[in-house]
């Protein structure tokens, strides 16, 4: 018949509380006898506590930060015989810091594991016995492990992320290219840290960027444009504008001038096919615009910008930007871009190199403009300039293209009359 068991902490050879630093696992888990349960942290030594009992967990009760002592409840259990096994000890993994008197040493643990923790704590790894048992199952070198845990310590996620981002191509050996994988470093020998888990959209989009980084060859083309009539307009239709609830910014005519020049230079708004053999040229265009969330960056798209007039684009782009910081959008509205926006003009800068958003071949960063003296039938005159960055694939547009798109882009925001023409 099964009945719920607690687990509770065993004697770990000190009367002092130890932090949680890391939970293995989960409600739902089935758990062998001996599989670790937590793992606990003093100033010494950290530990895995093992699983007395095999069976199912019901629910957790410790969190990663919690404090312990001997007695404190882990977790509830179900198990089918809840034959008692004698008191596990917790296994430890000795730090730089630990003392012979420390902690009770882990008597199950073999001798090929307690070597093994010595030569990586001789490099100043942190890890749980667990994880390092997960890692040696798995063939991983901890050092090419990037820690985010605390006190840089390696966690199970950490290791788990790391084979993804292999598996992705990614990850610590470089997409396959010959570079040294950054070493582990241990920064609080150096002083004082804390650590911080990436968010969700961080990690997601992190692995993004850096495949399209490594993996597609980058040219970014500057240019500039004269927006003081443009800047005029705006002004002047502002107020008016946002009577109806709406922010003209300098965006939204860029997007308009942007889908203007993609018409003209289709091969900006393709993408390359899979065997790199053709190019899909797309009849639409759907703009991705980078969207600054306090989780990290969203790139929703604006579907056929050149059909929707400015004010539409000015409601379309404050719903989507809010949704995003509100992490209310949904996946299908994040993805059918045909070229991307990353405007950093409402925060400032004078230029930057935008990552292509693959499978776009082509991005437009956009700077801060700003009054500049220019020489103008004999005399410098303040204009508005507005700086321009693009990014684009270098394996499907030669530099003269990028060159000329800019200066498509250029002439439309200079008169946003030819606009109405295209
Ligand atoms: N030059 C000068 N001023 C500019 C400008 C520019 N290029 N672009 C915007 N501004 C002004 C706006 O006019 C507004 O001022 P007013 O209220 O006086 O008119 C102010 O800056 C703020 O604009 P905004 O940022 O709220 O609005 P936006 O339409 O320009 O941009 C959005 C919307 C969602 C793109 C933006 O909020 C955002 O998130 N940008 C960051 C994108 C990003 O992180 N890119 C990097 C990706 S790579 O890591």
């Amino acid at each position: 018949m099964s009945q719920i068991i607690e687990v509770k902490v065993p004697d770990i050879g000190q009367d002092s509380a130890v932090d949680v630093i890391e939970v293995l696992v989960k409600a739902g888990d089935t758990v062998a006898i001996d599989d670790p349960l937590i793992t606990l942290e003093s100033d010494k030594a950290s530990m895995d506590v093992p699983s007395p009992y095999a069976g199912v967990v019901q629910s957790i009760a410790v969190k990663v930060g919690d404090q312990v002592k001997e007695s404190s409840v882990i977790l509830s259990l179900s198990t089918e015989d809840a034959v008692a096994v004698p008191e596990i000890p917790a296994k430890t993994e000795e730090t730089k810091k630990t003392t012979s008197t420390a902690l009770k040493p882990a008597a199950s643990a073999p001798t090929a594991t307690s070597a093994q923790e010595k030569e990586t704590t001789a490099d100043e790894l942190h890890a749980s016995p667990a994880v390092r048992r997960l890692a040696r199952e798995l063939d991983l070198n901890l050092r090419q492990i990037n820690a985010t845990g605390p006190k840089g310590r390696i966690t199970k996620e950490d290791v788990k992320n790391y084979v993804h981002a292999r598996m992705q191509g990614g990850g610590g050996g470089g997409a396959g290219l010959a570079i040294a994988p950054l070493p582990a470093i241990n920064f609080s020998q150096f002083g004082e840290i804390s650590t911080e888990p990436l968010s969700k959209i961080k990690k997601l989009s992190g692995a993004n960027l850096h495949r399209n980084w490594v993996s597609i060859p980058h040219v970014t083309q500057f240019d500039e444009a004269d927006i003081t009539s443009l800047e005029a307009f705006r002004q002047e239709r502002k107020s008016e504008v946002e009577k109806q609830g709406l922010k003209l910014t300098p965006l939204v005519f860029i997007m308009k001038a942007v889908a203007a020049t993609l018409k003209k230079m289709p091969i900006f708004n393709s993408s390359l096919s899979a065997d790199g053999t053709s190019l899909v040229l797309k009849h639409y265009i759907h703009l991705g615009v980078a969207v600054d969330t306090p989780n990290g960056l969203v790139v929703p798209v604006v579907r056929d910008v050149d059909k929707k007039s400015v004010l539409d684009l000015a409601a379309e782009l404050a719903d989507i930007s809010e949704r995003a910081r509100n992490k209310a959008l949904k996946t299908p509205e994040m993805q059918g871009s045909s070229f991307s926006i990353s405007s950093l003009g409402g925060i400032g800068g004078t230029a930057f190199t935008p990552i292509i958003n693959a499978p776009d071949v082509a991005i437009l960063g956009v700077s801060k403009a700003s009054q500049k003296p220019v020489y103008h039938e004999g005399t410098f005159v303040p204009r508005l300039m507005l700086p321009l960055s693009l990014s684009y694939d270098h394996r499907v547009i030669d530099g003269a293209d990028g060159a000329r798109f800019c200066k498509q882009l250029v002439e439309y925001l200079e008169d946003i009359r030819y606009l109405v023409l295209v």
